[in-house]
């Protein structure tokens, strides 16, 4: 049987492939692993049924067997344990791969994430105008290192791994923001991981959900 993952009925990102479910599915394409999808609605998310898989009532969740995960840096992990293809073999580059799937989320993420909630919720306080700079700026700090750290390299460090899988995913999330733009070697670095056939197949497979729920299919 082929694990289930959960996404969007009706992503509100109009399948520009923002939400976490892509980054899952990119990585069951990375190591070949086929996978059925169970769609949800912002109301089934927050059921009973489905709280009992996540706690938040969020997406993506995983099911294999008697295996249930939440959290898709969690799942990309799992997946790049039991799965060649995502992890290097030698103990020391698998652990530094490690270390870059937790900057991906959790020193790179946070103050992306602040900038969405800024331009989601934010824009008709009073205070927009002036506190978006400031959390581009903490962007823009992020981003002076990694590129720096990155410098001409293809991926961050040898061979793709799980953690250029969540640094591209995260980083994709400023997309039309025009900060990378800023950064050309992390614009060409972003451009690589999309241009993989693994992330192709993961965009349009969640773009198909999107486009078959706008035709009322
Ligand atoms: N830390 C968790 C993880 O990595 O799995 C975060 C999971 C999460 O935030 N899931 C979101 C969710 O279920 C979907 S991806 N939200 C519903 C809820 O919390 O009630 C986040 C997301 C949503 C929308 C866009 N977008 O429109 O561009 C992009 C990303």
């Amino acid at each position: 049987m082929s694990p289930t993952i959960t996404a969007f009925e009706r992503s509100p990102d109009r399948g520009r492939g923002l939400a976490r479910d892509t980054r899952v599915r990119w990585a069951l394409e990375e190591v070949g692993q086929p996978y059925d999808v169970r769609l949800l609605s912002f109301t089934e998310m927050k059921e009973p049924a489905h709280l009992a898989l996540h706690p938040f009532g969020q997406i993506p969740t995983y099911e294999d067997g008697d295996l249930a995960l939440f959290e898709s840096g969690a799942i990309v992990f799992h997946l790049a344990e039991r799965h060649a293809g995502l992890l290097p073999g030698d103990a020391n580059a698998r652990a530094r791969a490690i270390s870059w799937m937790f900057a991906a989320l959790s020193t790179m993420e946070p103050p992306i994430l602040d900038r969405t909630t800024a331009m989601l919720v934010e824009r008709d306080k009073t205070w927009h105008e002036q506190r978006l700079p400031l959390v581009e700026d903490r962007i823009r700090d992020r981003l002076d290192e990694l590129s720096n750290r990155l410098g001409e390299a293809d991926w961050l460090d040898g061979e793709f791994s799980a953690g250029d899988l969540l640094m591209v995913s995260v980083l994709l999330r400023l997309s039309g923001s025009g900060l990378l733009d800023e950064y050309p070697n992390l614009s060409a670095y972003v451009a690589r991981g999309e241009a993989r056939p693994a992330y192709k197949r993961a965009f349009d497979a969640q773009l198909a959900v999107f486009n078959a729920a706008s035709s009322g299919c």
